[in-house]
């Protein structure tokens, strides 16, 4: 083989090799909808539930006004829900037509909240490679040190069970149980 031919098949290989290991960012929208019948619109992630693969990133996109996208960490006085070894990430306050993106580099299961919106159930779960963690337990605090509110009803949800997750690649917020996004008290 010549060294001209050498060189192209070297730079094939190479190219064939950064589109096999390119990593892929997924949107995950911030919504407010109004819901009839109802004083209070629904907050919630869209969708609530996504699989993706070590390395992949997350565009948060605020669709509507001043959500946060918040990992459920310690270190945030709440619930401790993301794998060993990941840091207390969270956006600033995201503005309307604004974004926010975060690289997820550790395997595992990851509960998220947003930081205005949390006691209206706007929560949502992220399973990165394969399930695992502290967020594979139910949530039993439903406490504002916990997993405040209706946002430990949808974590709760077995529609996004990590299994749903990862069997399906989303959950949107509209496979929950309704039930799940009410108050119950
Ligand atoms: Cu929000």
């Amino acid at each position: 083989m010549s060294t001209t031919a050498r060189t192209f098949l070297l730079l094939f290989v190479t190219a064939v090799l950064a589109i096999a290991s390119a990593q892929t960012t997924h949107d995950v929208m911030m919504h407010i909808t109004p819901v009839e019948g109802r004083p209070v619109p629904e907050f919630y992630f869209e969708p609530v539930g996504l699989l993706i693969q070590p390395g992949d990133s997350v565009r948060f996109v605020a669709v509507s006004p001043h959500h946060t996208a918040t990992a459920y960490h310690a270190e945030h006085i709440k619930s401790h829900r993301v794998p060993d070894g990941v840091e207390p990430f969270s956006s600033p306050i995201v503005p309307i037509g604004q974004d926010w993106t975060y690289t997820f580099d550790i395997p595992g299961t990851y509960d998220l909240w947003c930081g205005p919106h949390e006691h209206y159930g706007m929560a949502m779960r992220i399973v990165v490679g394969e399930p695992g963690g502290p967020a594979e337990e139910p949530v039993t605090n439903f406490g504002p040190d916990g997993v405040f509110a209706i946002s430990g009803q949808v974590l709760n949800d077995p529609a996004l069970s990590s299994l749903q997750i990862v069997v399906l690649g989303s959950v949107s917020w509209y496979d929950l149980d309704p039930a799940s996004k009410v108050a119950r008290d």
